[in-house]
C-alpha cells in the first residue's frame, strides 16, 4: 500500500447519507493518494505495518475528521462595504427602501465598478482567508455587481483568481440579473436582453461561469425576465440557480425547479404546497440564516415542509456587503441551528454533502468516501455537534486541499 498521507485514531463524520448519524465511523483511519481518498475504514481492518509504505501518518488522537466545508452561495467578490446602510437600517430605513433609494446592491456596484481586478482581488482575499480559517475548502462566488459586460467579467475573473491564489476550488455563477443598473432605469426588459445577448454569452464563452443565477424579487427581476435568463443559460449549456421568496412570494423556486435548477437559495416566502416540485426536480432548497438574522426578518422558510418531502437542505454564508456581511460558515451551522430549527446533523449536512449537491459537484466532494477529493478538516472537537454548537469558536486544526496541507491562513 503506498499512500501519501494516512489519519489514524479519527472520528470520522463521513456525511454518506443513508448510514449512521452523520455517517459515523469511530476508532476510523483513512488514507490520502494522489489527492484523494484511497482507503476509509476501522483501524482494526488497516493494513498491518509492513504492507504499508505511508510517510506522513498522522494521529488524529480520537478527534473529528469531516469533509472539508463548502459554501455554496457568497457574493464575496466586491470592493467597499455598507457599514453605513446598517446603521441606515437600525434608524429606520428598510432593506427595500434603502434600495429603492439608489442604495444598496447599487452603491456596490458603483464601488465595484471603480476597483480594478488587483484592488478587488485585494479586498476579497482577506474574505476567503476568513472563510478558510473555518475549514472552508470549497467556495461558490457570484457576479453581479458590475452589471456590465465588462465589469461582470471582471468579478468572475477575481473569483477564479481566489481560486489559483488559495487552494480552495472556486466555482462560480453569472448573477448578471442581480439589479438593474442605473443607465437602464425604467428599462428592465432592455437590460435583461443584454445580459442574454452579450453579458452572459461572453461570460461562458470565457469560461467564467459555472452556472447562472438571478434575483427573482420586487426589487430585482420579474419571473418572466428571469425566465429569459435561464433560456440563455440553458442554450449556453450551464446549470440554473435562483435568489427566490427572500423578500416576497413570486414563485421563482417553481420557475427554477422547472428549469431543473441545481439550487433555489433564500426561501423564507416559499410556499409549502410548492416543496414537492423541489423535490421531484432535484433541486436543493439552499438557506441563508445571516441574511435572514441582518436584516432581522420574521417569516421562516417552511422546513417542515422541505424535510417531510426529502428536499436537501444547504446552509450557506450568502457572504455580501449588504445583507449578510458574514465570513464565518460556522457560525451559519449554529444560526440554521437556533433561527431555523435544524439539528446539528442537517446543519453540517448543509455545508457538505448538500451544498456540493447544490453546486453539482456531489460526485466529488462533500463526503469521506473512497475516490472523492482529499478536501478534510481535522476539528478540535469530537462530537460534530459541536461544529453548530460553539459560537464564534475557531475549532479548525488542519485542513487538507485535495490531500494537501498549507500554512494556516
Ligand atoms: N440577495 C441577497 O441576499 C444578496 N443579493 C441578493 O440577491 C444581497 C446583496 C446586497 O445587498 O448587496
Ligand atoms: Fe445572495
Amino acid at each position: 500500500m503506498n499512500w501519501d498521507t494516512l489519519w489514524i485514531n479519527a472520528r470520522l463524520a463521513t456525511m454518506t447519507a443513508g448510514s449512521a448519524p452523520y455517517g459515523l465511523m469511530e476508532d476510523a483511519a483513512l488514507a490520502v493518494q494522489g489527492g484523494v481518498i484511497a482507503w476509509i475504514g476501522p483501524m482494526s481492518e488497516l493494513p498491518a505495518d509492513d504492507r504499508v509504505n505511508c510517510p506522513d501518518v498522522l494521529d488524529c488522537g480520537g478527534r473529528l475528521v469531516s469533509p472539508g466545508l463548502i459554501d455554496c452561495h457568497t457574493h464575496l467578490v466586491y470592493a467597499g462595504d455598507r457599514a453605513q446602510e446598517f446603521e441606515l437600517r437600525l434608524n429606520g430605513a428598510s432593506y427595500e427602501e434603502i434600495a429603492a433609494a439608489g442604495g444598496g446592491i447599487k452603491s456596490t456596484v458603483n464601488a465595484t465598478r471603480a476597483a480594478d481586478e488587483e484592488t478587488l482581488l485585494e479586498q476579497s482575499l482577506p474574505r476567503l482567508r476568513r472563510l478558510m480559517a473555518d475549514g472552508v475548502t470549497t467556495v461558490e462566488i457570484k457576479s453581479g455587481y458590475g452589471l456590465n459586460t465588462e465589469a461582470e467579467c471582471r468579478m468572475l475573473r477575481v473569483a477564479r483568481r481566489l481560486g489559483e491564489v488559495t487552494p480552495v476550488t472556486v466555482r462560480t455563477s453569472f448573477l448578471g440579473a442581480h439589479a438593474l443598473p442605473p443607465e437602464y432605469m425604467g428599462r428592465p426588459d432592455a437590460y435583461i436582453d443584454q445580459v442574454c445577448t452579450d453579458m452572459l454569452p461572453a461570460a461562458a464563452e470565457a469560461d467564467l461561469a459555472d452556472a447562472v443565477d438571478a434575483f427573482c424579487e420586487g426589487i430585482g427581476f420579474t419571473p418572466a425576465q428571469v425566465e429569459r435568463v435561464f433560456q440563455a443559460a440553458r442554450a449556453r449549456g450551464l446549470p440554473v440557480k435562483l435568489h427566490a421568496e427572500q423578500l416576497s412570494n413570486l414563485r421563482g423556486a417553481v420557475l427554477a425547479a422547472g428549469f431543473d435548477a441545481l439550487s433555489v437559495d433564500h426561501l423564507e416566502f416559499l410556499d409549502p404546497a410548492d416543496v414537492p416540485l423541489l423535490a421531484a426536480h432535484d433541486t436543493v432548497a439552499v438557506l441563508l440564516p445571516g441574511a435572514f438574522y441582518c436584516l432581522r426578518e420574521t417569516q421562516l422558510p417552511p422546513i417542515d415542509a422541505l424535510r417531510q418531502h426529502g428536499v436537501p437542505m444547504a446552509i450557506a454564508s450568502d457572504s455580501n456587503p449588504g445583507s449578510s456581511p458574514v465570513t464565518a460558515l460556522l457560525l451559519m451551522l449554529n444560526m440554521g441551528c437556533t433561527l431555523f430549527g435544524l439539528t446539528p446533523e442537517e446543519a453540517l449536512a448543509g455545508v457538505t454533502r448538500n451544498a456540493a449537491t447544490a453546486l453539482g459537484i456531489a460526485d466529488e466532494v462533500g463526503t469521506l468516501a473512497p475516490g472523492k477529493r482529499a478536501d478534510l478538516v481535522l476539528w478540535r472537537a469530537t462530537s460534530p455537534a459541536e461544529l453548530a454548537y460553539r459560537i464564534g469558536d475557531l475549532m479548525c486544526d488542519k485542513v487538507l486541499y485535495a490531500g494537501r496541507q498549507v500554512p494556516a491562513p
